[in-house]
């Protein structure tokens, strides 16, 4: 029998979840499973608010029952559970394949714990083999893909069939291939640094742990 190795760490991690809590509900597919688990669990009677890093995830949430509130509405949150799209050893993350980097970092660092929830096809040695989704404003994007290619990338603006790609906050998304991040701080910084880009997928320092899925059944926390 296969194992839903999403299924399984994100159902670990909806553990941490206590009544009372203030949680941010990640975006895609692992975290789409955290989200289910929590809305059978709403549906159990535990007590949660939410917000959502997405309007998928508000709207899956949103159908589950989970009650979601605004931001003016709380300061902070206890727990976020989020997905990645590589994670390292030092819990270094790549994440905004789902193009919903901005709004998850913004909540992922207004929360008291965040957890990853990933496979273990996530967990790499080196972050990059993965490229580096960076949000970007559409004025003058030509000049911002060139500022992001000095920093030894290949830039590539993400679409979705003919139509360049949005996000939930009506940016494009360059996905940066970069091969190997050797040194994920000093990326950070040199992209924060280049006016058109709004944010970027490296999140350092953030996750407190991460709990990983594996075929065998087994979970991993790192
Ligand atoms: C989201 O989860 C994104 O940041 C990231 O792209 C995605 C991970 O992919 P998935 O959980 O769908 O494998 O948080």
């Amino acid at each position: 029998m296969s194992v839903n190795v999403k299924q399984l760490a994100a159902e670990k991690a909806v553990e941490y979840v206590k009544d009372g809590m203030k949680v941010g509900l990640g975006t895609g597919s692992t975290a789409y499973w955290a989200i289910r688990k929590l809305g059978e669990r709403v549906a159990e009677g535990l007590k949660i608010t939410a917000v959502a890093t997405s309007q998928a995830s508000e709207d899956q949430a949103r159908e589950l029952g989970i009650p979601l509130v605004g931001f003016g509405d709380i300061d902070r949150l206890d727990l976020t559970i989020d997905g990645a799209d590589e994670l390292d050893g030092k819990l270094q993350l790549v994440k905004g394949g789902g193009g919903a980097l901005l709004r998850e970092k913004i909540v992922a660092m207004g929360s008291e714990r965040m957890i990853v929830v990933a496979d273990e096809s996530k967990a790499v040695e080196t972050l990059g083999k993965f490229p580096l989704p960076v949000e970007i404003v559409p004025f003058a994007c030509e000049w911002t893909l060139s500022d992001l290619a000095k920093l030894g990338c290949e830039p590539v603006l993400r679409r979705t069939g003919d139509e360049l790609y949005k996000s939930d906050n009506g940016n494009y998304i360059a996905d940066c291939h970069f091969g190997a991040i050797h040194s994920a701080p000093e990326l950070a910084k040199a992209l924060q640094g280049i006016p058109g880009v709004v944010e970027h997928g490296l999140f350092i320092g953030i996750a407190d742990f991460a709990i990983i899925g594996k075929s065998d059944g087994s979970i991993e926390v790192i």
